[in-house]
């Protein structure tokens, strides 16, 4: 009886091997994001593309779609998950929908710099935390970066937590960070990316918080009058597909998709260090208020209840082995 259904199974796969040969058929597959395609999203989907389409000598198309034009963030995994959409490329802000325990890159401060956040995502730990996806029907083909946070508003300049008493701030749909910002005296707001500009514009919300790279590619400056450079927490992407698209994928092809989401990743993360190296400039001549001068260790100390709460969450050693990552 198996064996009928897996000889039945494999006639199947066969027919659909000699179709697709016979007509020496291109596949074409969608990616997304919801930032500017000039931006440090932009450049990684367009480099993927391009190495998809060159290294599989084109039988593979990606399809790139900008600005959010195929949904938000969260619309987009949830339609990888159920393989409306082939691909997404996104920050993992909306991720605990549906992977809960990736929620420990989420914890403010966890990374030092750059290089300890870069270091973790591409060590045997991101490895392992990408893995995670495929219990959910989606396949993660590389980290790369959305940026360390920094938090603007317009209505005073924040150089300790006691300055965010009270002020209303769109967070993202991460429990870990309505939880921490709760703890700083914010009034978090979740809400999806593509609204939060006409948020901010209309004083539906007083702040928000992102990297330069975000800010500044989405204009936030002319809405927002103030940017402290409290660098709260870092902020990974992650390039997604859906599990079946990519278990029918040659185990050849499937190296050429992840070494195109690497190359991907690359640029995202040269995109994002020209960004930290101009931003701040750049956004201050356009008449922005910004406060480079920010004491970490108070916005630290005011985290501690929540921090342990953390630590029970996720594991202690599971928080060292990426807190202490040399
Ligand atoms: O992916 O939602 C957010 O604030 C993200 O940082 C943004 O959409 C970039």
């Amino acid at each position: 009886y198996f064996g009928l259904i897996r000889g039945a199974a494999m006639t199947g796969v066969a027919v659909a091997a000699l179709t697709a040969g016979a007509a020496q058929a291109q596949t074409v597959m969608r990616i997304n994001v919801s930032m500017p395609q000039d931006g440090h999203h932009g450049i990684a989907i367009d480099t993927f593309a391009e190495q998809v389409e060159s290294l599989t000598d084109g039988r593979y198309q990606i399809e790139t779609f900008y600005a959010g034009s195929l949904g938000a963030e969260r619309e987009s995994i949830e339609g990888v998950q159920l393989g409306t959409l082939e691909l997404t490329f996104t920050s993992t802000g909306p991720v605990p929908n549906f992977v809960p325990e990736l929620s420990i890159l989420d914890i403010p401060f966890l990374f030092r710099d750059y290089e300890h956040a870069r270091g973790v995502l591409d060590s045997e730990i991101g490895d392992e935390l990408l893995g995670r996806f495929e219990a959910h029907g989606i396949k993660g083909l590389a980290w790369a970066d959305n940026g360390f946070r920094h938090m603007t508003n317009d209505i005073r300049p924040i150089a300790s937590p006691s300055d965010l008493d009270g002020l209303k701030m769109r967070t993202m749909e991460s429990p870990v960070h309505i939880a921490a910002y709760r703890e700083f005296g914010i009034l978090p707001t979740p809400m999806a990316f593509p609204e939060v500009f006409a948020a901010l514009q209309q004083g539906v919300v007083d702040g928000q918080e992102n990297p330069l790279s975000v800010i500044e590619s989405n204009n936030f400056d002319e809405v927002q009058q103030y940017l402290s450079m409290t660098g709260h927490v870092f902020s990974p992407c992650v390039f997604l597909m859906n599990l079946d698209m990519w278990n029918q994928l040659s185990e050849e092809d499937q190296g050429h998709f992840v070494t195109a989401a690497q190359a991907g990743a690359e640029a995202n993360r040269a995109r994002v260090d020209a960004d930290e190296e101009t931003a701040i400039e750049s956004m201050r001549a356009d008449g922005m208020e910004i406060i480079e001068d920010v004491d970490r260790d108070i916005f630290i100390e005011a985290l501690a209840a929540v921090n342990a709460q953390f630590e029970e969450q996720f594991g202690a050693e599971e928080v060292a082995a990426i807190r202490d990552w040399q």
